[in-house]
């Protein structure tokens, strides 16, 4: 029975699943996204999250941000707007929980790419599991405190979606990082059924379960992936597939089989996995779509 709920998401999949683009929709159709991230001391991580949401489809991305840092996220991404966040000392600051962010604008929300640890992140993840109605993405720092936060997940209604490295399914599941490695599709089966949440467990074969337990195993990616923010462009994939699709388990995958072709393509021909840069991968967008479709 359990290998029923076990499966290859390879491209056939991603062929049979990714939505068609029509040749009448305007930007609207196309999803409004939310991402809310970064740091003084991390405006990359933000930076390219917004890049890999932009190259994957979104029709209108809004970056919540320090206000310190929204100049090196938009040199970067003109098409991004803005909104500026309360911060101290460069990180978002906990008055964030009295902030107005018209969460119903919004199809689709991510959050964690370099925020940080600290009261901020806290808050700003107890807001948006209690206020977002939409499907809601936590990655990076915004998974560091959902230990404390178990209630707040369990009553939540509405989609969510997290997306832990090892080390962050470690500390969430409350166990250790060897555990983790070794039970990779119970820990993360276990925790997906038992908080109703989609759960993405990362590294080379990703597995990514639905909130009933069925599990996708992705077919992509190598270790040219193994480099500082490449966590954070598979957080704006996943956001602009979010937007495309009401069918959150096929977006999910997707944008995960998607991440690891770009790397696949990017030492193909052009890069190596020793020489080349995370944000390397954005061009390789573009290429990856075009393969599928
Ligand atoms: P260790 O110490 O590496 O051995 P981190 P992070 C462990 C931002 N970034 N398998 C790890 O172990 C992110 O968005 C910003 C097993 C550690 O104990 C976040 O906001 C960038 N264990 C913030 O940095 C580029 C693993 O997990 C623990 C593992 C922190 O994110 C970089 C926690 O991990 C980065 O994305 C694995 N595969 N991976 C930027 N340019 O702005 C990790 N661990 O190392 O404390 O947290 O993932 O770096
Ligand atoms: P993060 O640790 O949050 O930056 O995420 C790292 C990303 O790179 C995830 O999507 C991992 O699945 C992927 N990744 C890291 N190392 C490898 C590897 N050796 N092979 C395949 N994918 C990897
Ligand atoms: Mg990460």
């Amino acid at each position: 029975v359990l290998e029923e709920r076990k499966q290859l998401w390879q491209e056939k999949d991603v062929r049979l699943t990714l939505p068609q683009r029509s040749p009448s929709s305007y930007k609207g159709s196309h999803g409004k996204g939310l991402l809310i991230g970064g740091s003084a001391a991390m405006p990359g991580a933000p930076t390219m999250a917004v890049s890999a949401c932009i190259y994957s489809g979104a029709g209108l991305l809004t970056a919540a941000v320090p206000e310190s840092i929204l100049t090196s996220v938009s040199v970067t991404n003109p098409e991004v707007m803005l909104r500026p966040l309360p911060e101290r000392s460069g990180q978002i600051a906990s008055e964030i929980i009295s902030t107005d962010f018209a969460f119903e604008s919004y199809d689709a929300v991510a959050a964690g790419p370099g925020l940080g640890r600290h009261q901020g992140t806290k808050a700003v993840v107890k807001k948006l599991l209690s206020d977002v109605d939409a499907p809601l993405l936590l990655d990076a720092d915004a998974l560091y405190y959902l230990p404390e936060l178990e209630q707040l997940i369990k009553e939540r209604r509405a989609p969510l979606i997290l997306t832990p490295h090892p080390g962050e399914m470690a500390r969430m599941a409350g166990v250790s990082i060897s555990e983790v490695n070794k039970h990779r599709f119970t820990i993360s089966r276990n925790f997906a059924e038992q908080h109703g949440c989609y759960l993405v467990l990362k590294g080379p074969f990703t597995i990514v379960t639905t909130p009933n337990g069925t599990q996708f195993v992705n077919t992509t990616g190598n270790e040219a992936l193994a480099r500082g923010g490449t966590g954070d462009i598979l957080t704006g994939m996943v956001l602009g597939q979010l937007l495309q699709k009401d069918d959150l388990s096929s977006a999910i995958s997707n944008a995960v089989y998607l991440h690891g072709l770009t790397a696949d393509l990017a030492v193909k021909d052009d890069f190596h996995s020793y020489s080349m840069a995370s944000s390397d991968l954005i061009r390789f967008l573009p290429l990856a779509f075009r393969s599928i479709v």
